[in-house]
């Protein structure tokens, strides 16, 4: 499986549903599959694209998906286990694993090495979770976790890295003022 028709796959299952993406190939790739403005471009900021995804999980009722990476993750593994902690249900975590640090030339990483975040994850806490590695168990997948109302749901996955489309950098304001103008019901505090 290729990132772009995973991308695609998760952009059409998503429908109106907030999508955060990791830094690099992964923006690019969201980007080219169809830029809206509830896609949030995190260029320039490893290892917090999932952390900014609870974060929102946690100010709203809305489904959110973020669409990580194995080398920001492993970054910034915490973030696995504060979704553990918190455990929002609308959050869906996706990694695309290419077991590299792609943007940066392709460095093999620890999942190229026997890390497994699933395990990570369960470890943490998450009980739902899949390693995935066809577009068929993909679109299985990402469904019966957005569907569900148990999350959150963490799947890993496995992508063949077949180079990448990169597109100019999104100015970070522009992306939360996009980003923000689209949301609906946002949580007050003391709700
Ligand atoms: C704090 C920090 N360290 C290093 C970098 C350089 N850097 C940018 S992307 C990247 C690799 C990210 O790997 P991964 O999340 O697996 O995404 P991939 O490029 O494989 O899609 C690195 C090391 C950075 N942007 N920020
Ligand atoms: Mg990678």
């Amino acid at each position: 499986m290729r990132r772009f028709e995973g991308t695609q796959l998760v952009l059409r299952l998503a429908g109106h549903s907030p999508i955060v993406s990791n830094l690099g190939p992964s923006s690019d790739e969201l980007w080219h599959a169809g830029h809206r403005d509830r896609n949030f471009y995190t260029y320039g900021n490893m290892g917090l694209c999932s952390s900014i995804a609870l974060g929102m999980a946690m100010a709203t009722d809305e489904q959110i998906i973020s669409l990580d990476g194995d080398g920001s993750l492993l970054m910034n593994m915490g973030t696995i286990a504060s979704i553990g902690r918190e455990k929002p249900k609308n959050l869906t975590v996706v990694v695309w694993d290419n077991e590299q640090w792609g943007q940066t030339g392709g460095q093999t990483s620890h999942t190229g090495t026997g890390t497994d975040l699933e395990q990570v994850a369960q470890s943490c806490g998450i009980t739902n979770t899949k390693t995935v590695s066809d577009l068929e168990d993909l679109e299985a997948a990402v469904s019966e976790a957005l569907a569900s109302p148990d999350g959150p749901n963490f799947i890993v996955a496995k992508i063949e890295e077949a180079g990448y489309r990169s597109v100019a950098p999104v100015e970070p304001e522009f992306t939360l003022y996009r980003f923000r103008n689209t949301f609906v019901e946002p949580r007050q505090p003391g709700d």
